[in-house]
């Protein structure tokens, strides 16, 4: 469009107002990924939102399907702020991850909106750019402690600065890392689940930072995702143990039931903490950032609700020395991971963007996948978020059998040895 054009545009542009609310539904990598898209009544301007939470996908669909539609149709897209607070007060119980991503699904779209119709990415509505990229890290896991280290070699020998380090635990179920298959707990059908044991999985971990640090070195930065998976107790030993690696930051700790234990971490090591994938109520996060026990929020962005949260999330930390990591494993579309990176470059608190490469099917769907170089994550310069998502490809990839109704599909059940579940 031309220059004259956009100052017309610009010059008492009309407010649209959504047409049509439609759900993407796709799986381009084998992860269930959905993005909510907004159609307005302008010829040409829509929007596209993540709002991917792949355990429970089809809930999400049918959230926005038959409860943000109807609300939605006919609403003018100005208002983001407004229209986040009618839907998320609109089904007076609220924080839930399925509502949540719903709305993130919308409240994305319209910042897309507002970017296209402005003729800027999104990142330069909230202010222009504080850095030229976000740093990112790459995920290195194997059965074995050298197989996990040979893909370390393989990330930083392509420029990337950060890795998070995972490791199988011998005939133990170790997610996060390729394990042998797990031996089932007991011989009675009821406890037949693979077994999970926090203390050899400590124990095998910190062997793992122990032989990384002496054949990868002391520059590169190193990270650990504990999944919540050791009682809170072990977890303040392991933090304090985990010390003389000089990570990047240890993740998820505890779990979300138990982060008040965060208080006794942080009296005790110095281990960098983050926090924050399966946070989705405010009070969750508010209390960790104002008491300043973690380093790094790490909220999955469309389980706070969308960038319009994220954005408040960020400034709260900012305020309290706690800087962001936002969730960013497969299971963020590319639209969430370009919604990442808008607040990593607008968020002056910033502190590391975990990344995930795409697949050559998602690049089929997606155009405008952030790229990366040297390390670091790019913003697209185009209006909005620069995504465009080719439909019919996304059909060829539709949601496959639901691993995640299976019993030990998706996140499956889990057992400690004497067959108790593992949540925590
Ligand atoms: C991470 C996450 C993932 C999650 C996954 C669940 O830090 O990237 O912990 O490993 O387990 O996103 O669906
Ligand atoms: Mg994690």
């Amino acid at each position: 469009m031309t220059a004259a054009a956009f100052a017309a545009r610009l010059r008492g542009m009309n407010i649209p107002r959504i047409r049509d609310v439609s759900v993407i539904a796709t799986e381009p990598a084998g992860v269930r990924l959905v993005i909510v898209k907004l159609t307005t009544d302008q010829d040409g301007l829509y929007g596209y939102g993540c709002a991917t939470f792949t355990q429970r996908a089809d809930l999400v669909v049918e959230a926005v399907n038959r409860y943000l539609k109807p609300l939605l149709l006919g609403r003018p897209t100005d208002g983001i702020e407004d229209l986040w607070q009618a839907m998320y007060n609109s089904s007076y119980w609220r924080n839930g991850p399925v509502l949540n991503n719903a709305i993130s699904g919308v409240d994305q779209a319209l910042w897309d909106i507002k970017g296209r119709q402005a003729g800027m990415p999104v990142y330069e509505l909230l202010g222009g750019k504080c850095r030229r990229g976000a740093m990112i890290y790459s995920h290195a896991a194997g059965r074995e402690i050298p197989e996990t280290l040979d893909q370390a070699r393989k990330i930083m020998a392509r420029g990337i600065k950060a890795v998070r380090l995972q490791v199988g635990v011998p005939g133990m179920a170790a997610y996060g890392a390729a394990s042998a298959p797990a031996n089932k707990s007991t011989e009675s059908e009821q406890f037949q689940d693979p077994v999970f044991e926090p203390e050899p999985y400590v124990r095998r971990t910190l062997a793992l930072f122990e032989a990384a640090r002496k054949e990868l070195g002391q520059e590169i930065e190193l990270l650990h995702d504990v999944h919540e998976r050791v009682p809170p107790r072990l977890a303040v030993q392991f933090a304090k143990d985990m010390e003389q690696f000089r990570i990047f930051y240890l993740e998820d700790a505890l779990s979300p039931e138990n982060i008040d234990y965060f208080r006794q971490i942080r009296a005790q090591c110095a281990t960098p903490l983050a926090m924050g994938e399966l946070f989705n109520n405010p009070h969750e996060w508010t209390n960790v950032i104002r008491e300043s026990v973690i380093d790094y929020i790490r909220v999955h962005v469309s389980q706070a609700g969308g960038l319009t949260p994220a954005l408040k999330i960020a400034r709260l930390a900012e305020a309290f020395n706690v800087r962001t990591a936002w969730h960013g494993p497969g299971d963020v579309s590319p639209v969430g991971h370009c919604a990442n990176v808008t607040l990593d470059l607008v968020c002056y608190n910033f502190g590391i963007q975990e990344w995930t490469f795409p697949n050559d099917a998602i690049q089929e769907v997606f155009s405008g996948y952030p790229v990366v170089k040297d390390g670091y994550a790019l913003a697209n310069e185009k209006p909005g978020w620069g995504v465009e998502i080719d439909e019919k490809a996304a059909a060829k990839y539709p949601f496959g059998t639901h691993e995640h109704t299976k019993w030990n599909g998706g996140w499956g059940v889990v057992r400690r040895e004497d067959g108790t579940v593992i949540n925590q």
